[in-house]
């Protein structure tokens, strides 16, 4: 049904959402170093966080970090999802999803087939193989709906 092998980009994901924390706080502290934190300062300030905040992909992509890092940090090893990580992920994330399943064996074939390497974990980049065929079942899904309406 899905399509778990997506190639995502890869690359992409580490540029912006980490450094974008680091360079609003070094602004802020330059701000405030320089003891012109007055009213017109603090202006500025906020006229350049406001030009780099992160964009609505920036913040999606900082959100599957974060979501990722939850659940595979349950075990202090926030660097991969064990099964057992895996199945409450499903669970909690995407409970809607996993409820519909009528079939038992589904997540147990669905992490079989996204753990590329055969470690008995997922990687983020296993991970976004997940998401990205999520992303394309609804995309799909959501074409179909669209053009059966016209
Ligand atoms: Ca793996």
């Amino acid at each position: 049904l899905f399509v778990f092998y997506l190639p995502v980009i890869h690359s992409s994901v580490k540029c912006r959402s980490s450094k974008l924390g680091i360079r609003l706080s070094n602004e802020n502290k330059q701000a405030f170093s320089n003891g012109k934190n007055d009213l017109i300062e603090e202006q500025k300030l906020a006229e350049k966080q406001q030009v780099s905040s992160p964009t609505e992909t920036e913040q999606c992509i900082e959100s599957l970090i974060a979501v990722f890092q939850k659940h595979a940090g349950r075990d202090g090893n926030n660097s991969k999802l064990s099964k057992a990580k895996f199945l409450i992920f499903m669970n909690t994330e995407l409970g809607a999803f996993t409820k519909k399943q009528k079939d038992p064996g589904v997540l147990d074939r669905m992490m079989k087939k996204l753990d590329l390497d055969s470690d008995g974990q997922l990687d983020f980049q296993e991970f976004l193989n997940l998401i990205g065929g999520l992303a394309i079942a609804c995309h799909d899904s959501f074409i179909k709906s669209t053009y059966s309406l016209k």
